[in-house]
């Protein structure tokens, strides 16, 4: 049976590695297993960018802090995510859901729109074809977005150190991208999570929306 494809958004520090740890640990625990004995060959953990070794490098030079004078632009920033993610879509997701694995993912194409499309203003029909094109069509079958307001995100940012690129971008900038992935929300098929709660709570809950979608896809 193919795998699927579960993919976590949100602003910068809304959580999404934390509650995949969690996920993944839950999946992983007995009692799941079990339930899960007929499904074959187990999780897989990725992210964009930076999902494959080539992909490592794109992270490299789209997060490190500008030097000198020379930045990226709006657009070669955009680029770079799409082929990041045409890589880590041919290299990593397909052949894992072709081969039955349960794949989390850290972002998908939510992140580019509400990054690129709403944070940086690129035009966001461009952004669709860009997606569509690095995809091949491959959609989530699920989308949780961690919904947290932004002070607080950057908040937990600033508690942990040291800024990326991305994270050093204004918070006018961090606003927008808010605003874009709450546009995706009413748009989509996005599961709206509470990301401020503590991450026990915000485990609990993820682990009851995905039990349902397990129930679903595996007639558990
Ligand atoms: N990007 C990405 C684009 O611009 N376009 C794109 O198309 C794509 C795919 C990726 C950057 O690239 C941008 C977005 C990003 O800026 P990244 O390092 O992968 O860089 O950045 P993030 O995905 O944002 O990862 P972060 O680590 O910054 O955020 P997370 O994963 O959401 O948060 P997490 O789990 O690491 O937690 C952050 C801190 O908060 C604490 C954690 O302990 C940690 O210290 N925390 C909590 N504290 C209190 N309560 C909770 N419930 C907490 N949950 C976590």
């Amino acid at each position: 049976m193919r795998g699927k494809l579960i993919v976590f958004e949100g602003i910068e520090g809304s959580g999404k590695t934390t509650q995949i740890q969690y996920l993944r640990q839950w999946l992983d625990s007995k009692l799941i297993n079990d339930r899960l004995s007929d499904y074959p060959t187990g999780v897989i953990v990725t992210r964009q960018p930076g999902g494959t070794s080539i992909g490592q490098q794109i992270r490299q030079v789209l997060l490190q802090p500008a030097a000198g004078t020379e930045s990226l632009t709006s657009t070669s920033e955009l680029l770079l995510y799409a082929a990041d993610r045409a890589h880590h879509v041919e290299r990593i997701l397909l052949p894992a859901l072709e081969t039955g694995h349960l794949v989390l993912c850290d972002r998908y194409t939510a992140s580019t729109v509400a990054y690129q499309g709403y944070g940086r203003k690129l035009d966001l029909d461009l952004i669709n074809t860009l997606n569509s094109i690095a995809t091949g069509g491959l959609n989530s079958d699920l989308t949780l977005w961690l919904k947290l307001d932004v002070a607080q995100g950057l908040k937990r940012m600033n508690a942990r150190g040291t800024a990326d690129r991305i994270e050093q971008a204004g918070i006018d900038f961090h606003r927008r991208v808010h605003t874009g992935f709450a546009t995706q929300a009413q748009d989509n098929t996005f599961i709206t999570v509470d990301g401020s709660l503590s991450q026990e709570a915000v485990a609990e809950n993820i682990q009851a929306i995905v039990l349902n979608y397990l129930q679903q896809w595996y007639a558990l």
